[in-house]
């Protein structure tokens, strides 16, 4: 089955799906950017999970380009898929790691059953990835990953963003 990619401008703290996608770091227990946000709005039941996690699987943290779930808390959603996107470097190609944000993203989504999907621009922020290249590697991964996941969200936080995405989908 295919699945349909649409874009939504705003913050993805507001959006119902089943699962959000949070672009954390390795500690999973919070900074700036997307995972401020979730987890001010989520509340402490992220944190709390996001500490099991650390104390039990994860003792190292989550490595780059993996992703796991947690409850969503206050979120209008089941879970919060947190992830951990790659640096942008000049000198290294980290791109494989960028896509392995969405491939393993959607592969616990499939284990968790969630049929919708919202998704960040993981690492165009504090980790400054370009957004142009940020986003084909976004929706290339998607489109080629073979996933029950029904819709895929990709919440862009601002003009550029948005604008960025929607051309890789024209
Ligand atoms: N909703 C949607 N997009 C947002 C929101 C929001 N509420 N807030 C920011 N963005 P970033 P990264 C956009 O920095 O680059 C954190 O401290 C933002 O404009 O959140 O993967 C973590 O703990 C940008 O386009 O994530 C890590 O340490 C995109 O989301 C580190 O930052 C991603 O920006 C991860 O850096």
């Amino acid at each position: 089955m295919t699945t349909t990619i649409t874009l939504v401008q705003g913050d993805i703290t507001r959006q119902s799906a089943d699962a959000i996608v949070n672009a954390a770091n390795s500690s999973l227990l919070g900074g700036g950017g997307v995972d401020g946000a979730i987890h001010r709005r989520g509340g402490p039941a992220i944190l709390e999970d996001c500490r099991r996690l650390r104390a039990s699987r994860y003792g190292k943290g989550l490595p780059t380009g993996r992703a796991v779930a947690t409850t969503a808390g206050d979120l209008d959603a089941r879970w919060v898929i947190h992830t951990v996107g790659p640096v942008f470097s000049a000198t290294e190609d980290r791109s494989e790691l960028l896509a392995s944000c969405y491939r393993e993203s959607l592969r616990v989504a499939d284990e968790l059953g969630a049929r919708t999907v919202a998704f960040p621009a993981v690492s165009t922020g504090v980790y400054r990835w370009p957004m142009e290249d940020a986003a084909r590697i976004a929706v290339e991964t998607v489109r080629t990953t073979d996933t029950a996941v029904e819709e895929v969200v990709f919440v862009l936080f601002d003009d550029r963003a948005h604008e960025a995405f929607a051309a890789q989908l024209r």
